[in-house]
């Protein structure tokens, strides 16, 4: 068949599925991009012509304008996210500056561990017409171009440069997309003569093509080593990270922990894995935790990790757990799974709970650790309840996060990623289950939010997306408040304006630098003027302003019943800190000369609490 590179790419992507306990699904839901040079006569008009195609084969690559490209890989990552993996969208851009913008938005991914593909241009391969405009020239090599950079935030990256080399990258690429245990950003760099170049290509690469997505099983060994030492465990808990909800687990979950009586804590990524209110679910975990999850994590001789990397968050940088407790790791990668010297269950985290689950009848928790996590939780949830409950002007963060988590109620999803409000939504939100808490904590990037939430909307648009997006990331991204608009994709953001850097200044204070730079104000301390909300009306999306709770909570419900993006501004006081502690340590290194000797007191103690877990497991 008679295509171009950039044609072949796009008949490709339209004709790939991934399939999980039998069901199939897209595998790309479209194609988000910008164009320039470096894309519009290649992958431009292989999209511009597709339709065609489709019409013949049935299938499709809907195309997305974005507006920045840091952006389209956020919405990218959200919607595979939204997707459990299972599906996820192309990136196209020009070559230069719309290719490096994805450098950052990469990271995101491969550090969440989230499937994208990035499709940026690149410099003709014939080198004729050198030096282009938007190339970087290096002296000692003509191979080096700026899609080298997205080399080491990519977990498959490889540069087309003649038509025959593409077939196996597509493969190559579609496998560690598809892949749990690899997967991540994926760069297929395409120079922009090659794309544009015609090929006769052999008809089975475009057969529609179903990547199996597997759920490995542990090895036998590993799981006696493990059901071994759970049955000596008496007070065991368990910790789920995202690869819980990845997998669909929570069932297998929720059935292991009320055999066994094992409370339930979650990361960041795992925050929903339990509906809040579930007997064995403590909340969670880690420097921005529950007092109910952290208590049971100091205390606990054996912590079962599920899906999870054990970032410093979760573990209070490795000051949470008691130096002696034994870690049973549940992990698709072995890489994640040996963290903590853990017993490694290297297994998808459904299998692997169903299977430890039958290694372990006949035992079960003391009664007692039930009761005590029972105990814990009811006194966390009056202090949320008190928290949720602060009236006043301008309103308290966690009224406004007890607000939002009202009017989200059964169907809705929380989108947020940096600043002040993801330590206390994953302290405070209630979720409803499984997919209604999307907290960007891998790279927390600011600028996230909108663009995730624009992601999480595409993938799951019979869901309520309610965005929750400090000042300081709606400056730095609210430009995808236009694509929303322009694609009809209802988003409802709450624009949290508190004149700048609530979380950083904080931090800033505590180690003794003053809150230098983490305020928007004017030469004099006085306020700016700046007007978010007319920026966002500016932008196309309703605005409402909300002075009080009470505002709010209209303005919530209004947005909600509608169908249009709606941005909610309301105020609150940066300095102002009304959310309940987690008792828990992050580890921030401070200044060793020139800041008050409280502080670095403060901080060594911090750090002769470490423990490096270095015993062998079992
Ligand atoms: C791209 C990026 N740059 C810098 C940071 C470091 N950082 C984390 S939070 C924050 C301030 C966020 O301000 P805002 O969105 O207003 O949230 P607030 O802290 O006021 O709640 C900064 C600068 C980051 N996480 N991401
Ligand atoms: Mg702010």
């Amino acid at each position: 068949m008679r295509l171009t590179v950039a044609q072949a790419v796009v008949r490709f992507l339209a004709r790939q599925w991934s399939e999980r306990d039998g069901v199939e699904r897209r595998f790309f839901g479209g194609c988000v991009g910008i164009f320039g040079h470096g894309n519009v006569a290649g992958i431009g008009q292989a999209l511009a012509t597709a339709n065609e195609a489709a019409g013949e084969t049935g299938d499709e690559l809907p195309y997305l304008l974005s507006r920045n490209e840091q952006a389209m890989v956020h919405t990218a990552a959200g919607y595979a996210r939204a997707s459990n993996r299972l599906a996820t969208l192309a990136c196209t851009t020009s070559i230069g500056p719309g290719a490096t913008n994805m450098v950052t938005g990469a990271a995101g991914a491969t550090i969440n561990r989230l499937p994208v593909l990035l499709l940026p241009g690149d410099l003709f391969s014939t080198r004729v017409a050198g030096p282009l405009l938007q190339e970087l020239e290096d002296q000692r090599s003509y191979d080096i171009s700026v899609n080298d950079c997205l080399k080491p935030v990519s977990r498959f990256w490889d540069r087309i440069n003649r038509p025959e080399q593409l077939p196996s990258a597509l493969l190559a690429a579609m496998r560690v997309l598809t892949d749990p245990a690899e997967t991540g950003a994926v760069t297929l760099a395409l120079p922009q003569d090659v794309q544009a170049e015609a090929y006769d290509w052999p008809e089975e690469l475009f057969a529609r093509r179903v990547w199996h997505v597997p759920r490995p099983r542990p090895e036998r060994a590993a799981l006696e080593r493990a059901a071994e030492r759970l049955r000596a465990a008496e007070r065991p808990l368990i910790v789920a990270g995202g690869g819980a909800l990845y997998s669909e687990a929570t069932g297998e979950l929720r059935a292991f922990a009320e055999r066994f009586g094992v409370p339930v804590a979650e990361t960041q990524a795992g925050k929903g894995a339990l509906p809040h209110g579930h007997p064995l679910a403590v909340g969670a975990i880690g420097a921005t935790g529950t007092t109910a999850a952290n208590a049971l994590a100091r205390e606990a001789d054996v912590v079962i990790g599920v899906g999870t990397r054990y970032s410093d968050f979760t573990t209070a940088s490795r000051t949470l757990f008691a130096p002696d407790a034994a870690f049973v790791n549940i992990n698709v990668t072995g890489f994640d799974a040996a963290k903590l010297s853990g017993l490694q269950l290297v297994a998808d985290a459904r299998e692997g709970l169903a299977e430890l689950a039958g290694a372990l009848a006949g035992w079960s928790a003391p009664p007692a650790l039930r009761e005590r996590a029972g105990e814990l939780t009811r006194e966390w949830d009056a202090a949320v309840d008190a928290a949720f409950a602060l009236e006043g002007t301008p309103p308290s963060q966690a009224a406004v996060i007890g607000a939002v988590n009202a009017a989200a109620g059964a169907d809705g999803v929380v989108v947020c990623a940096a600043g002040s409000m993801p330590g206390d939504l994953h302290k405070l939100w209630r979720p409803s289950g499984p997919g209604s808490y999307h907290v960007e904590y891998g790279y927390s990037c600011m600028g996230y939010e909108i663009a995730g939430g624009l992601g999480v909307k595409l993938a799951a648009p019979e869901r309520e997306v309610f965005v929750l997006v400090g000042d300081g990331s709606y400056l730095m991204m609210a430009q995808e408040l236009v694509t929303a608009v322009a694609e009809g994709v209802k988003l409802t953001v709450v624009l949290v304006d508190n004149s700048g850097f609530a979380s950083i200044g904080r931090l800033s204070e505590s180690v003794g630098a003053r809150r230098l730079g983490t305020a928007y104000t004017a030469g004099d301390g006085g306020p700016l003027p700046v007007d978010l909300a007319a920026n966002a009306a500016s932008l196309g999306a309703a605005v409402v302003r909300a002075e009080t709770v009470a505002d709010l909570r209209k303005a919530l419900d209004a947005a909600r019943a509608g169908d249009v993006t709606t941005v909610i501004h309301v105020r609150t006081d940066r300095l102002a800190d009304d959310v309940p502690s987690s008792r828990a340590w992050w580890d921030v290194p401070v200044a060793q000369v020139g800041t008050p000797e409280a502080v670095r007191e403060e901080y060594a103690a911090g750090k002769r609490a470490q423990h490096l877990h270095l015993a062998p497991p079992g």
